[in-house]
């Protein structure tokens, strides 16, 4: 008994390139007492080990194309991230489950370990995700000065953002349409401002008792 008082609590945090989960994801965890994990961020961070890492290569390759990298990659470092965060309870798992793949992954290894709470799901069009890249491709880095604007990712390029957004309405849409199935879903309307966008994710985790 007190062991399933103690599991996690997970909150998925799901939607296409650039619809807005990192963003919000920061907000939601200054205002609540989630910590956020961005399986986007610990993959660029364990390519960017280099030499040192495995996997590096194989990660760069991946996100290039816009693929999803295989879940043993991806489930190990959000586990070990979920390891390393000690006393922490509450985890925004953001990008991840995209795939039938990872899916199947986290389920093998972590459906006993925590509570999956709901699906926050970023409803956004495909036309505003892409623009918000490139955007941010062009001006999103933070103090990048000289030739080196941008965000610095490898994959904020129009060339593989149409890879990403086939990647997510061919692999994880079905995904979040298995969740809303289930009744799992919470669906944010991501076209407006950043500001509205956190009203409504603010009333849905109250809602939610957080
Ligand atoms: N912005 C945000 N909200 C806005 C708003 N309401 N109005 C106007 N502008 C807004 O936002 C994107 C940009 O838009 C920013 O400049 C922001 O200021 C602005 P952000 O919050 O970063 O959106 P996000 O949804 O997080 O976009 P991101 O590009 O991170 O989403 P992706 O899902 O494409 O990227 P991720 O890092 O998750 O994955 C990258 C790649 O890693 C994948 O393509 C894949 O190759 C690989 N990957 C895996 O293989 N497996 C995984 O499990 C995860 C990733
Ligand atoms: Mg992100």
């Amino acid at each position: 008994m007190s062991s399933f008082v103690n599991k996690a609590k997970v909150v998925f945090v799901l939607g296409g390139p650039g619809a807005g989960k990192g963003t919000q994801c920061a907000k939601i965890a200054d205002r609540f007492r989630f910590t956020h994990l961005s399986a986007g961020e610990l993959l660029r961070a364990e390519r960017s080990r280099g030499p040192y890492s495995q996997y590096g290569t194989m990660i760069e390759q991946h996100m290039r194309e816009g693929k999803i990298v295989p879940v043993e990659v991806t489930c190990s470092l959000l586990e070990r991230a979920m390891k390393s965060s000690s006393g922490q309870r509450l985890f925004l798992i953001d990008g991840f489950p995209r795939n039938q793949d990872n899916l199947d992954g986290w389920n093998r290894r972590m459906s006993a370990k925590v509570d999956m709470q709901f699906v926050l799901f970023f409803d956004c069009h495909e036309d505003v995700c892409v623009h918000r890249c490139l955007k941010r491709g062009h001006n999103g880095g933070s103090g990048g000065g000289g030739g080196c604007i941008g965000s610095g990712r490898s994959d904020d390029n129009l060339a593989t953002l149409r890879k990403r957004i086939q990647t997510y309405n061919e692999n994880s849409m079905p995904i979040i349409k298995y969740f809303e199935g289930a009744g799992q879903v919470k669906k944010i309307d991501a076209a407006p401002n950043v500001e509205q966008v956190f009203t409504q994710v603010e009333r849905t985790f109250l809602a939610s008792g957080f």
